[in-house]
């Protein structure tokens, strides 16, 4: 079997003024928790190494920039890699990314995964953009991923890392079956992904009781319908001001819930997967050859 011993490193809240180097030494604290129980792949959340700015309306673009990491890893990410290398530990990690084109600047909101040796294995920019472009005076907090992020331009890879095939997503992209479908189908047998979810959503507070339930049903749905593993890690607690949601978790391909955390503070759970196990679902319930009838699928492409 190709088992590994997985981590689901959750973040508490970080500080509008944390510094990067405050954040990074929190997430190295995590790798090491989780080396002490094993563990050799860890799943950090969306937007790891600072607080999660869309909730502002950012005017001034220097400002906004501070948010961003115009390399990785940089002079202060270094050390989360180092440490990782040390241990021989993968992970996945979210940042906010500046890439400079000539003199043009591109923002991304991405995610990579890091092998045991610290090498970059891949790299992907979060398709789905939730909130709005311009502020809205009427919300609590604004949501301003679509002003900040561009579209991301990667798609949907996946990548053979940690002795299997590994998929990657950010948040929002967890609520859309299709996240989960085009990794599915090129051979996703872990999908790993990190949110940033406010329990008020201010369009629809009636639903704002049911944001744990919608986390996991998302990643639930994914995980069993693709026969695949999912790794979700939260940044959760009250930052600056915002309830966000806990429940970073690990599921089986069958869709269960194997391992998640208590609280909503810097915290890790683990557990042993068996990338084999996706055969299961795969090579059953979910053959794709066998069972899956594109030919009428025609409307989910359309724009
Ligand atoms: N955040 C939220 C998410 O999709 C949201 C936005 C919150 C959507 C609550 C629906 C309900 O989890 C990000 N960053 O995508």
């Amino acid at each position: 079997s190709r088992s590994i011993v997985a981590a689901t490193a959750q973040l508490g809240p970080i500080a509008r003024s944390e510094a990067r180097a405050s954040a990074v030494n929190r997430l190295i604290a995590l790798l090491e928790k989780a080396h002490r129980r094993g563990a050799e792949l860890v799943v950090f959340p969306e937007l790891a190494l600072t607080t999660f700015f869309p909730r502002w309306y950012i005017e001034d673009e220097a400002e906004l920039d501070r948010f961003f990491e115009s390399e990785m890893p940089g002079p202060e990410t270094e050390p989360l890699f180092e440490a990782a290398r040390r241990l021989g530990i993968g992970f996945y990690l979210g940042y906010a990314e500046l890439v400079r084109e000539g003199d043009t600047k591109r923002r991304f909101n991405t995610s990579i995964i890091v092998d045991r040796d610290g090498r970059i294995v891949g790299k992907y920019r979060k398709v789905h953009l939730p909130g709005h472009f311009n502020p809205e005076e009427w919300r609590p907090f604004q949501h301003l991923e679509k002003r900040y992020f561009e579209h991301g331009d990667l798609g949907f890879p996946v990548f053979d890392a940690m002795g299997g095939t590994l998929g990657m997503c950010l948040c929002n992209d967890r609520r859309w079956p299709e996240t989960f479908r085009v990794l599915g189908l090129r051979g996703a047998e872990l999908v790993m992904l990190g949110y940033n979810t406010p329990v008020h959503y201010p369009q629809a507070p009636e639903h704002d009781h049911l944001q744990d339930f919608h986390n996991h049903l998302s990643m639930q749905a994914g995980a069993y319908a693709n026969g695949c593993w999912v790794i979700g890690t939260a940044k959760a607690g009250r930052e600056e001001g915002c309830d966000l949601i806990g429940g970073s978790c690990i599921i089986a391909p069958t869709g269960e819930i194997i391992a998640r955390t208590q609280g909503l503070g810097d915290e890790i759970a683990t557990a042993e997967i068996d990338f084999d196990r996706c055969r299961e679902l795969r090579e059953n319930v979910f053959n794709f050859a066998l069972h899956r009838e594109p030919g009428d699928y025609g409307p989910i492409c359309e724009g």
